[in-house]
Formats: structure tokens, sequence, C-alpha cells
């Protein structure tokens, strides 16, 4: 890549338009600075002039590129005078490029400056930027989301969301699922009719989808083991702590896969991308003072207990609901402070899961199903299992429920051509994202929350 920079040897100190050389590209990423590889050397740099504290004639700038946030020290006399005043002035959140030589200094955030000897005030903030150090409200913060992206804990959040994905990716993409894309509009409901966004397609009705789970069973006979990542829709009406309208979804589903194989399949994802967190987010976990260990700990085989122990340990109709409720929040809440890491509840009764599920053939009333647990009071982070593969006991079930069969006609059609034994599972990205960030609530694991009361911005 080169350090453009380096080329442009004090050309005067003036504020030199680095553009005319060559891309504005040209900017050296913070993260390399940082990293010590340009150490001695003559740079530029492109950011945000994210604080700025200034004592006589030296101002120290702290400039954010995206890669990382480096301390730029401008001394009066090093530079021009016009340079000197223009950094002086210049409010948070301005855009700033700067040029100087990259040294060492244990006192600099992440141990490394740069002295410049020339630079510029590319666009100055209008206004005083509104967010500032003080404390401020949930809504307020919601409202500046636009803004608030750019605070120290949101780009660590976003950095993590990426990190699992690129751990989810990785995992699936080893032991041979396929990434597959399906629609986002659908004709019927997935996971109940309650929860449906509805929208006008043309003359007909549509709804945004609950989960890709019908169509990849549609895949898994022409590709077999599959995977995605994608946006589902949830019309809640509960305003909770771990609820979003729409959230992010991995989603997998593979053929001649029990139950038993799916937990195996959720346990080792998980445990690869905590390990991939460990190895490569430890200074944005720390921001949230989750400690490496409590992922490092997380190996297969992960607890397993089912529904009738759950409720059980929960102190059985004590606990607010009665055999073959499903376990709302605060039933998971209790269950989770007898485990240290994540777990599994198996057997969900049939009342309280979608028509899909396939129920034990040892006893008919419960399903082969499985959600995943987080501990620390987070609860459900994957839920699936085991599918209804007889076409006869699908369309049973699906009377069971008052669903129409003919809404389902190509579903129905998979169990005509080659029907298979298949599981698979559903994670909510954010779900995930909070409880290893230890966040209070969801809507702070993704970059701009829907919510109940919340399309802007
Ligand atoms: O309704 S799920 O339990 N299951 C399904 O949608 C299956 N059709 C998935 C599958 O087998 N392919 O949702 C799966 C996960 C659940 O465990 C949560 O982690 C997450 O999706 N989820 C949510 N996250 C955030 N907000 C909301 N409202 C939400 N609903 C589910």
């Amino acid at each position: 890549m080169g350090f453009l920079g380096f080329l442009n040897n004090r050309l005067g100190g003036v504020s030199v338009s680095f553009t005319r050389r060559g891309g504005l590209e040209d900017a050296v990423m913070m993260r390399d600075v940082l990293s010590g590889d340009a150490d001695g050397r003559e740079v530029l740099v492109r950011g945000w002039l994210q604080n700025k504290r200034s004592s006589g004639g030296i101002i120290f700038l702290l400039v954010r590129d995206g890669s990382g946030v480096l301390q730029c020290t401008v001394r009066k006399g090093q530079v021009q005078d016009s340079v000197f005043d223009a950094f002086l002035s210049a409010k948070t959140e301005s855009t700033v490029e700067l040029e100087g030589t990259v040294r060492p200094d244990a006192r600099a955030p992440g141990g490394r400056e740069i002295l410049a000897d020339s630079g510029k005030v590319e666009y100055p903030a209008l206004e005083e930027f509104p967010i500032a150090k003080k404390f401020h409200g949930p809504e307020f913060l919601l409202d500046q989301r636009h803004l608030f992206v750019r605070a120290d804990k949101m780009r660590a959040v976003l950095k993590v969301r990426a990190a699992i994905l690129f751990g989810a990716r990785s995992w699936f993409d080893g032991h041979g699922y396929m990434e597959v894309q399906v629609p986002i509009l659908t004709s019927a409901a997935v996971e109940g009719g309650s929860t449906l966004f509805e929208v006008k397609y043309f003359d007909e009705k549509a709804y945004l989808t609950q989960s890709w789970q019908l169509y990849a069973e549609a895949l898994i006979a022409s590709v077999g083991r599959v995977y995605t990542v994608a946006p589902s829709f949830r019309a809640e009406r509960s305003r909770t702590r771990r609820h979003l309208t729409e959230y992010w979804h991995v989603e997998a589903e593979a053929p001649w896969l029990e139950l038993d194989g799916l937990m195996r399949v959720e346990e080792e994802m998980l445990s690869h991308i905590l390990d991939y967190l460990v190895k490569t987010c430890g200074s944005e976990l720390a921001l949230f003072e989750r400690k490496l260990e409590d992922l490092a700990r997380v190996r297969p085989p992960f607890p397993r207990i089912t529904y009738d122990e759950a409720l059980d340990r929960i102190g059985g109709e004590k606990s607010g609901i009665k055999w073959g409720d499903d376990l709302g929040y605060e039933q998971e809440k209790v269950l989770t402070e007898h485990f240290d890491r994540p777990f599994f509840v198996t057997g969900y009764p049939k009342k309280a899961k979608a028509f899909y599920h396939k129920p034990d053939p040892s006893r008919p009333d419960v399903t082969l199903s499985v959600d995943m647990l987080a501990p620390e009071g987070y609860g459900e982070i994957t839920g699936g299992g085991q599918r209804i593969e007889e076409y006869e006991a699908l369309v049973g079930r699906m009377r069971e429920e008052g669903l129409d069969p003919k809404s389902y006609g190509w579903y129905l059609d998979l169990r005509k051509f080659g029907s298979v034994p298949h599981s698979g599972f559903g994670m909510g990205l954010e779900r995930l994202v909070s409880w290893v960030c230890k966040l209070d609530h969801i809507r702070d694991a993704i970059a701009f929350p829907r919510l109940i009361n919340r399309v802007y911005p």
C-alpha cells in the first residue's frame, strides 16, 4: 500500500491537497499506525475529530477513522498559524486530515501518536455535537441514533456483530452448509399469525417473513445443508428487553439430521463463534466488562435439560406458568440462574410450539424441539428442532392448529417428493450480542433498532 504521506515530505507545511497526487483513499488506516508498522514514518491520516484538548501552544486531537482512534498532536510553530487556529476552533466530529510523523508515546491512547506538520479541517462540524459526555436518556439517544452509532460502545457492538457472523459463516462453510437466500415477502406465517406484519402486495396481501425456515426445507432437497443470515420480522406487541420487530436471524437446516445431531451443530457452531470473539474482539469485550474466560469455557457438550425438568427447577406452577405453556422471559430468567454457560431445553409441549415441530414418537404431547438459553438472565438465543417429515402427520398438525393446509400447498409438496428426517434452528443475532456484550436492552445490539414505537431514524 505504501505510506503516501512519506513521499509528501513537508511541502512547506501548508495544508496541501494530497488528492492531487493520488486518491482520497491514500490516507493510512489508523489501525496500521497503531500496530507500530508506521513508527518513525511520515503519514497522512483522515478521520473524525472525536475529542480535543489544548493547553497553551499544543492541541491533542483524538481522531477516529473507523479502523482505530489515534492521537494527533498539533504544536504552534510546527504547523502554519492558520492550520493551528483552524484546529483550535474546530468542533468535535469535524472531519480532518493530518500529516506528520508517527512516534511511540506511552501516554497516548494506543501507545502512538502523530506529531503533525500539516493538516486541515476538511468539513468543520456546523454545530456542537448533540451527544455530549454527560448522561442522556435512552429516548434521546435513540432519536440521535444516526450520530450515536459513532460512540465507542456502538462501534464495539458493530464489530462484535460482524465477528459473530464471520464466525458463524466460517463454521457453516467448513461443515458442508451452503449459504442461500429466500424471500422476505411471503404469503403465509411460519411462527403463528399473531406476530405477522402485513404488507399490501399490489392487489394481494403479503407478510414480512418471520423465518426463512419453510423455504429452507425446500432447498435441502436441492443443495443439502443450508444456512442464511437474513432479517426476520415480528410484530411483537410486547415491550421487553429482548424483542425487536426487525432482527437478524442466522438460520440453518439440514437433511438427515435429528434432534441430537442438531444440538451438536448448535453447540459446535456457538463455541466456534465464541472462540473467534475471544481471539479478535478482546478490547471490545473489555468495554462491556465481559471476561474472556466466560466465553472460553463454553465448550461442547452444553448442559441439556427437558422442559419438564426446567419447570421443576423453577418451582412448577409457582413459576407463573402451567405445564404446556411456553417458557416466558420471567421463567427463563430464573432458570438461567442454574447455569453458568449456554444450555439446551428440549421437549417443549406441542401446544407451546409451531405446527411444524415433530411430536416425540414416545410421547406425542411433547415435540422434538430445542431452545438454547444463554446464562446470566438472558435466556433464549436459539429456537429449532426436528420437523414433521410425514405428509399426513403434517396436515393433521396444521388442522389441529386451525391452519388451512391450502395456504401451505407448496410446503406440503415437499413431503410428497422425497421427504426426509430433517432439522434446523434459528439464532437471533441480537440476542447473542446482548448476552456476549452484557447489554441491558436488545435495542443496543443493532445500529438502528426497530421497536414497537420506533422506526426512526
Ligand atoms: O421463533 S423462533 O424461536 N424459531 C424460529 O423462527 C424457527 N423458524 C427458526 C428455525 O428453526 N429456522 O426464533 C428463533 C430465534 C429465537 O430463539 C430468538 O433468538 C430470535 O429468533 N428471536 C428474536 N430476536 C429478537 N427479537 C424478536 N422479536 C425475536 N423473536 C425471535
